[in-house]
């Protein structure tokens, strides 16, 4: 072993102490992972580990309060922001964030999502949106692009018969309860660094009392979408983020500008079938 490298002046990178050592079920390559590792990061850096309560959901990251080591709520299905809602207002110097995926933030919490964000709940979600159910074999999620192919959609989405795919993010960000609203992702450090300074600002929005913050991490789902993890991050740049654009959509509490209502009825074809 070269020695050299464990001298600290060479230590360039070090876990950070609010993952615990458990280690993570996710797929090489799934969004998931890193996007627990920069939330986990910004706690540490915000020196909020004790004062801080996760909610977590169903799908892939069920399993979340095994990987962070601060407090944790287990919600059912949809229900973490309703969840969060209850933990935050009994305990308003905590803070609360939910961490939950497109079928269960998207479709099946949809009510609880919109009303919680409406009401300007003074909270940090993050929402995975990998375009599929990835936990329960790929089917359809209202996220499913226009073409493409899941379990339940194996000739691809349908419009006649599926419907569009439904933007949440972008219906967010018309709430006037809403102070925050971005949509980044995790596949190259550039991303990474811009994703973790998305999660720090919405956790920095809760200390000032700014209402709800709302972090969209677009993610491959290469088991989901039978992919390797390159083609899947290939496959997400060329398909994904033309129907969902990578970031900021509201800030300080005001759409960014150029921010048209297209977003939210333009549809992209798929690139690649
Ligand atoms: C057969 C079956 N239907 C429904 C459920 C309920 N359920 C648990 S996880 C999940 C999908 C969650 O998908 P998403 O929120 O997109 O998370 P991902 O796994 O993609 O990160 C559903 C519907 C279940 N466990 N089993
Ligand atoms: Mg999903």
């Amino acid at each position: 072993m070269n020695t050299d490298i464990v001298k600290p002046e060479n230590l360039v990178y070090s876990r950070t102490k609010v993952l615990t050592d458990a280690t993570m079920h996710y797929c090489p390559g799934c969004g998931h992972g890193t996007t627990h590792r920069i939330v986990a990061e910004v706690i540490e850096e915000l020196g909020i580990q004790d004062q801080t309560v996760g909610i977590a959901p169903v799908g892939c990251s069920v399993l979340a309060y095994n990987y962070f080591d601060v407090d944790f709520q287990e919600a059912a299905h949809g229900r973490a922001p309703a969840l969060a809602t209850a933990v935050k207002r009994l305990n308003p110097n905590l803070f609360v964030f939910t961490y939950q995926g497109d079928g269960d933030l998207a479709a099946i919490g949809t009510a609880e999502t919109i009303h919680a964000a409406n009401r300007g709940e003074n909270i940090t979600m993050v929402f995975v949106n990998n375009g599929i159910y990835g936990m329960t074999g790929g089917q359809m999620a209202p996220t499913t692009l226009v073409g493409m192919k899941s379990a339940t959609t194996p000739y691809g989405r349908n419009v006649e018969l599926n419907g569009y795919p439904l933007r949440l993010t972008e219906i967010l960000a018309t709430l006037p309860g809403t102070y925050f609203v971005t949509r980044q992702s995790v596949h190259t450090p550039a991303a990474v660094r811009k994703a973790k300074k998305a999660i720090k600002q919405a956790f920095e929005n809760q200390k000032l009392k700014k209402g709800l913050s709302f972090v969209e991490i677009v993610s491959n789902c290469n088991s989901g979408w039978k992919m390797t993890p390159v083609q899947a991050n290939k496959w997400m740049e060329e398909n994904m983020f033309p129907n969902y654009p990578i970031g900021d959509i509201k800030v300080e509490g005001k759409l960014v500008e150029g921010i048209g209502l297209d977003r939210l009825v333009v549809s992209s074809p798929l690139t690649v079938k």
